[in-house]
């Protein structure tokens, strides 16, 4: 990631809002909150070059707990506000957060293609098995044959695994991390901000208000980590064809624990392949002058200087 950062030594309460925050007692959304407080801290981010996407649940009221810039968006659209933003303005430092309903039932589409895109941005899934804004509904990541206080009958879908499904979708950093877990966990965001391409973070969130199934006891001696396990994440241009399978038959693999041990760390941490902006500059070499962020917008007087006179007048019925 291409950051401008602040000297100055900061601490996570640099990057605190006033906003008042209404997510439960004992919500993972506030560990995955202050871990990423910390990592933007510990990276020194100038707070007016990072934006923070939010979609629609719980997890995406996260823009308004930072006093970085930022937007709330719309249910299943966060990673195409990021996107737009990283687009137009290539040197942001951006992040798309938001929950497992979001970004993989009605944003499912966005995933999959954000994956293969790879931009240089950074996408954090709140994983908590439900849809926590709207009063405990299963989320996709909800295995089936799985009932929650919430539910009237158990599950009778399949389930999606976020980490499996950023593997075969072709995102170039992939971990996971658990809410409660901040210094661990703002480690691995610290890691993905830095890799140069598009990263997911998936992050295992207890929801105590309505997920009575994984809750941290359920998680507790459970989580292992992949690095001091001795996994191996990396894809350089060196890496030979057989190593790069390997890799992602491991990564594969290990996604899918689910029961007995669940792995937190990089899955996948591949540098051999150029992001998206990367390539579009090497197509467009005034790419990089001309962003829309570099275009003005208004005149002297304030007005727009975008004249949407020609294109009424081509709709116009005559
Ligand atoms: C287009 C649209 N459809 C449905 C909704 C209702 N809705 C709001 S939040 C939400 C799901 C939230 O679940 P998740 O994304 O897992 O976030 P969490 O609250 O668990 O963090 C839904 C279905 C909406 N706001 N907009
Ligand atoms: S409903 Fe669940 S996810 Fe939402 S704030 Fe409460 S505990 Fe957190
Ligand atoms: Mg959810």
């Amino acid at each position: 990631m291409k950051h401008d950062t602040i000297k100055a030594s900061l601490s996570f309460k640099n990057y605190r809002s006033d906003y008042a925050n209404d997510w439960c007692a004992g919500c993972g959304d506030h560990g995955i909150l202050r871990a990423l407080q910390k990592a933007l801290a510990d990276l020194g981010l100038a707070r007016d070059q990072t934006a923070v996407f939010g979609g629609i649940g719980c997890s995406g009221k996260t823009p308004y707990y930072l006093n970085t810039c930022g937007i709330h968006t719309l249910h299943g659209r966060v990673l195409s506000f990021a996107a737009g933003a990283k687009l137009a303005n290539p040197a942001l430092n951006v992040i798309a957060v938001g929950g497992d309903g979001d970004g993989l039932s009605i944003g499912g589409g966005h995933f999959v293609n954000s994956g293969r895109r790879n931009l240089d941005m950074l996408y954090i899934m709140f994983n908590n098995g439900v849809y926590g804004l709207t009063k405990g509904q299963p989320a996709p990541t909800l295995r089936i044959g799985e009932r929650t206080k919430s539910m009237a009958h158990s599950n009778i879908q399949g389930y999606v695994n976020p980490v499996a499904l950023a593997l075969v979708s072709g995102y170039t950093w992939i971990g996971r991390g658990y809410a409660y877990d901040v210094p661990a966990l703002s480690v691995l965001i610290s890691a993905a901000m830095r890799h140069p391409g598009m990263a997911f973070l998936d992050v295992l969130q207890p929801c105590p208000k309505y997920n009575d199934l994984h809750t941290k006891d359920w998680y507790a001696g459970k989580l292992y980590s992949l690095q001091e396990d001795g996994y191996q994440a990396l894809i350089s241009a060196d890496t030979d064809v057989a190593m790069i399978q390997q890799v992602y038959n491991q990564a594969m693999a290990r996604a899918q624990e689910c029961e007995e041990r669940i792995a937190v760390g990089v899955f996948l941490h591949d540098v051999s392949r150029p992001d998206f902006q990367t390539q579009l500059q090497a197509m467009q070499s005034a790419y990089g002058d001309s962003t829309p962020c570099r275009q003005p917008v208004t005149d002297a007087n304030g007005r727009s200087m975008v004249d949407i006179s020609p294109l009424l007048e081509e709709l116009k019925v005559r």
